[in-house]
């Protein structure tokens, strides 16, 4: 029985119309309200966006029957920025064969009609090549150069023999000024057995680089590490993290108990830094990562002067479900001039997604949503201030 009913030359032409009419589809928002930011209906970045030619031998001379040469199981945790006058998301792309790597996809106007640019980024390799390579942010510095940087995973020389998935994690660093040439660049050198979720801050803080970091102990648990970090590197092409310390950390009984980690680079305001982030707790179904912001000094960008109690946004629905579900993750944000913040983030390690806001209204959530006051009698106090407050209306 032949279940390929159609020739190939009409399958290819089929395959390519499709994929336009969902790269050319209209996003709109959906129909949640929280006044805080607006939803999107369809993700904005999927494996169904990945370019036919970068899975399929389209000559068929070569590929008759038009079989798929490479796959791609997965677009997640993009860094993002806007550059000549184009939302850019830079997306983890992972493959069937589990390695991931960063591709470059543009939309005209943030929410919809991305397309990825013609090939994947070869990323320049340093003498201990990457195995894995994963969630890029992007930030563009004062020094003149957009700086990538991303996770990079090595195999774990000390995991006990037939442990074959342990893996060493530490940050990898790149840096450009057109997106298509990149500078490879040491990795980090830091006190930590591990780092992952280090983000460049965009301004020198007494004239040096200035970066968040994650150490942790254990390639899945912080361990005795932990908290979001903050350090200086006095010289990006020996990037040794100097006074690390953390200004962040996980806590009992919050979303980011078990672990967190910072998200894209700050969007500066006039009342300070807003920052967004991912915190983890472990329940019995497994580890939940949702998104949840503070905002910090203007001056000092690691001290934190309002931070909203429990989370910002958290897997609904269908993002609830995939590769490792009940996971959302950001790595990008893009701030318009107009004060308009593209949120752009992964579910459950799966697909992307966007959500919209203002700096005004994210300003507002974050001085004026109550602070978590960490048990349970303090939570009900909040509600009991805002019905009390609602019955004087
Ligand atoms: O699977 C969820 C996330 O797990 C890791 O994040 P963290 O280091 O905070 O635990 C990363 O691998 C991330 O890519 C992934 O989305």
């Amino acid at each position: 029985m032949d279940v390929f009913s159609k020739n190939s030359e009409v399958k290819l032409i089929e395959l390519q119309n499709e994929q336009e009419a969902l790269l050319s589809k209209r996003n709109v928002p959906s129909n949640d309200y929280n006044g805080i930011y607006q939803r999107f209906e369809n993700p904005v970045l999927t494996d169904k966006h990945i370019p036919l030619s970068w899975k399929f031998d389209l000559n068929l001379k070569r590929n008759p029957l038009l079989l798929q040469r490479i796959g791609v199981n997965a677009v997640f945790n993009a860094g993002a920025m806007k550059f000549n006058g184009k939302y850019l998301l830079c997306a983890r792309v992972e493959g069937w064969d589990r390695k991931s790597f960063f591709a470059i996809a543009e939309s005209p106007n943030g929410v919809d009609n991305f397309r990825f640019w013609d090939e994947p980024i070869l990323l320049p390799e340093t003498e201990n090549p990457d195995i894995n390579v994963y969630d890029m942010r992007l930030t563009k510095h004062d020094d003149g150069y957009i700086y990538g940087i991303f996770c990079t995973e090595r195999k774990d020389p000390d995991a006990p023999a037939g442990d074959t998935s342990s893996a060493v994690a530490n940050a990898g660093v790149v840096r450009t000024k057109d997106l298509k040439k990149w500078e490879r660049l040491p990795d980090l050198i830091s006190n930590s057995g591990q780092q992952r979720n280090v983000v460049m801050f965009p301004h020198f803080v007494n004239g040096k680089y200035a970066l968040y970091t994650r150490p942790q102990d254990g390639f899945i648990e912080v361990g005795s590490g932990g908290g979001i970090g903050f350090g200086y590197i006095k010289d990006m092409t020996n990037p040794v993290i100097e006074d690390e310390h953390i200004f962040s950390n996980k806590e009992y009984h919050t979303i980011y108990e078990l672990k967190n980690g910072m998200g894209p680079a700050p969007i500066r305001t006039g009342k300070g830094w807003l920052n967004l982030a991912h915190g983890v707790r472990n329940t019995a179904a497994g580890l939940r990562y949702v998104l949840y912001m503070f905002l910090t000094d203007l001056q000092q960008p690691d001290k934190i002067i309002a931070q909203p109690g429990g989370y910002f946004l958290a897997p609904q629905d269908e993002e609830r479900i995939g590769d490792v579900s009940n996971v959302v993750f950001s790595n990008g944000w893009i701030a318009d001039e107009d004060g308009t913040v593209f949120i752009y983030y992964a579910s459950s390690d799966t697909r992307m997604h966007v959500a919209v806001s203002t700096v005004e209204r994210l300003l507002d959530y974050c001085q004026n949503t109550p602070s978590d006051g960490l048990r349970t009698g303090k939570s009900v106090e909040n509600i009991i201030k805002l019905i009390q407050g609602n019955s004087l209306l």
